[in-house]
Formats: C-alpha cells, structure tokens, sequence
C-alpha cells in the first residue's frame, strides 16, 4: 500500500507535467477517505469549494455522423433512433442562448456531430459564436477535428472554449474508435492552443475500461502541454444500438475517485462532472463534488440524451449551499439571470433555514 503523508504538503502542488502510470495507479490505491482529503485540500487550495461553473449544451448538428466512437449515438452507422439534423440557424441558436443565460448558465456550449467542420461551415459557426458571445455567455464549441487555420477563424470569432476530449487511454483507445487516431487528437488540441484558445478536455470512464486505464487517461489530460482549462468525466451513457451498450456499469466510488484524481493531478482546471449525471443519486454527486468537481452541464438535455430537470439540479444546490460561479468579465448584462442564479439558491436555503 502507498504510503499515505499528511496534510498540508499536498494541498498546493506545483503544476505537473510529468505524471508516471505508478503514481496515478498510487492515488487509485489509497484508502477512500485519504484520496478525498488530499483532493478536496487540492480543490480548497485553489478554489471557492461552494462555487460550482455552470454550462449549457446545444447540439446545433444533430447526427449521420461518419465516425465509428463505439459510444456515440450520433454515429450514423449505429441505430439509435437520433434523426440526423442540418445545422441550425443562428437565429435559433441565439433563441437557445438567451434561455440558457436566463436560466442562470455563463457557459454556452455548441456541438456538432462531424468528424471535422468543412471550410464552408465555419463562417457560419464563427456567426453563431459571434452572437452568443455578445450575450454576455462565454462560448465554447465542440466540432471535431480542426486544422490549424480553422481554429484561428473560430478563435477570431470570439470562441473562449474549444472541447475535444482525449476519451480514453491511449492503449485502450483502439478498442472504441477506429475512423481516426489518438494523435488526431492531440493535433486539433495543439492548433486550438495555438490559436490561443482555452481547452476544454477530458474522457469517458465506464466503458469496460481497467482501473490501470483510467489512469492512463488522467495521466495523458495531465502530461499534455498545458493542463486542460476544463476537464470533462463523462460516465458513459449508454443507448441502445450503440456497440457499448450492455456494457457493465463502473462502481460508483472508482467514478469519484477518477474526480478526485484528476482534482488532484490538475488542481487549477475546472473538473466538469460531465454526462451521466441524470442517473446518478444526489448522494454521489455531493460525493463528486467533495472529491473537486466545480463544474457541471445545466439544463435537461445533452446533445441527444438527457440530464437532470432543472429543478432537480437547483434544489441540489440550495441542498448543499452551492452557488453557481459568475463570469469574471461581464460583456452585456440586459437580462437579470433566474433560474439556477445566486439569489433563488439562497432564498432556497433561507427558506430552509426557516422551516427548520
Ligand atoms: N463530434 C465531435 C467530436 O467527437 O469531437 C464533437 C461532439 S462529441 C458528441 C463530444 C464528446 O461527447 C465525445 O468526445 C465524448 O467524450 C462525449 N460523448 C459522446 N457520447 C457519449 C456518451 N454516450 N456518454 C458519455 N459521453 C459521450
Ligand atoms: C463532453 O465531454 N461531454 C459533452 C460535451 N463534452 C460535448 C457531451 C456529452 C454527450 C452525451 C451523449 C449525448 O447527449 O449525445
Ligand atoms: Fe461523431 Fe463526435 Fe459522436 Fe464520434 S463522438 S460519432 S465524432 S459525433
């Protein structure tokens, strides 16, 4: 068994770039109650722990998906039931947008079911993220691969946030994506940080992976140039028709403990506890939250499948006295946020308060 050290020494380490397999594989082995302690001193150190940053997703290109990502029901090849969508309008996707910054999201997220945008699109994205920006909502976009000088259009855009995830790990990566490679990848997040856009970056846990390759996966988000300015762990959602299906079910402690490593690994980064939250209990959630998680997807739809009920997520909130990290830099303020905002939460908990 690792030895375990006693806090403080951990809570502040200097930003790492060189993780081994046998460290990350240490911090899986510690005891349950060590590895939360070190990761929320982690997360305390440098961050508000009550703050969780709240994003919505709007898919605007829904489906026919040409890739094969053995989890995606958006791949055309895969019978899913998701009817295959042209891109939206930029009328509708500011319609989107201004409901989910009512209801209190500082993060806009688009995605698009493409393996790559084509040149011809992006004008039409750059539109959309133009327009959004201008709400006020930080953007971020996911649109699969891109080329050097489309991540410079999109960037001259006004797109905050690129997300392209490394999934999984590199050995285990082969296993559920064949229609392009791992350094695929690491090329689109080397021209989005050369644009000198924010990356958003994560995986899946919960696809038949090992523990030896979840840890695989944190070490390759954690030894990138630049730590991701925002992790994604997604639990896979399964759907039907898609290969993963069926497949068994990660134990809901190795889920927490992924989040507390990855607090731990990259303690300045954002850890988005990602899709699959509209199946799991309150109770895990608070759990992931202790474990570092300060981030979360807003509203009642991913891109295809669902996540909580916005009243859900809100009485979480006020349950556990969290309040939804504000945008630093304010562009334009002309809606007062409702919904998931400071001010409901904390009439929420008066009012529990109250009845107490
Ligand atoms: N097509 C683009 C791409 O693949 O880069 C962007 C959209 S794609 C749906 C974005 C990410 O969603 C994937 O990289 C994957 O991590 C995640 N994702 C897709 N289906 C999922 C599922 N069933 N469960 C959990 N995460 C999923
Ligand atoms: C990410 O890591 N998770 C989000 C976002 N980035 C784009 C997507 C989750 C998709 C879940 C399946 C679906 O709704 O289609
Ligand atoms: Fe296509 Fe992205 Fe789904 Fe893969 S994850 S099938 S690239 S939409």
């Amino acid at each position: 068994m690792p030895v375990v050290s006693p806090l403080p020494d951990h809570a502040s380490p200097a930003l790492r770039h060189d993780w081994g397999r046998d460290e990350v594989l240490a911090l899986f082995a510690l005891p349950f109650p060590e590895l939360l302690h070190r990761a929320a001193g982690v997360h305390r150190a440098h961050f508000d722990p009550t703050e969780v940053q709240v994003s919505t997703l709007l898919s605007v290109k829904t489906g026919g998906c040409p890739e094969d990502c053995g989890y995606c029901p958006q791949a055309a090849r895969y019978h899913t039931g998701v009817e295959a969508t042209k891109l939206m309008s930029t009328e509708d996707v500011v319609a989107k947008a201004k409901q989910a910054r009512a209801a209190g999201a500082s993060r806009f997220c688009m995605g698009a079911a493409w393996r790559s945008p084509k040149d011809r699109d992006i004008p039409k994205v750059a539109a959309m993220i133009r327009e959004v920006k201008a709400l006020g909502l930080e953007t971020c976009a996911t649109l699969g691969m891109l080329s050097d000088t489309q991540a410079h259009a999109l960037k001259d855009a006004g797109l905050d946030y690129y997300n392209h995830n490394l999934d999984t790990a590199p050995e285990f990566y082969g296993e559920i994506i064949h229609t392009r490679e791992y350094q695929d990848r690491l090329d689109t997040l080397s021209h989005v940080r050369g644009a000198g856009m924010k990356t958003c970056c994560g995986g899946i846990v919960g696809m038949g992976e090992s523990r030896e390759q979840r840890a695989g996966l944190l070490q390759s988000l954690a030894n990138l140039p630049a730590h991701p300015d925002s992790v994604p762990i997604n639990r896979l959602v399964q759907v039907a028709g898609t290969p993963l299906a069926g497949t068994k079910e990660l134990d809901p402690f190795e889920f927490v403990r992924t989040i507390a490593i990855a607090r731990i690994l990259m303690p300045k980064s954002m850890v988005r506890l990602s899709a699959g939250r509209e199946t799991m209990s309150d109770e895990l959630q608070a759990l992931c939250f202790l474990a570092g998680a300060n981030s979360i997807f807003y509203g009642e739809k991913l891109l295809t499948t669902g996540n909580p009920d916005t009243e859900r997520d809100q009485a979480l909130f006020a349950r556990l006295g969290l309040k939804p990290m504000q945008i630093v830099e304010q562009h334009a303020v002309d809606a007062a946020p409702a919904g998931l905002c400071g001010d409901t939460v904390h009439a929420a908990i008066t009012a529990d308060a109250d009845a107490a």
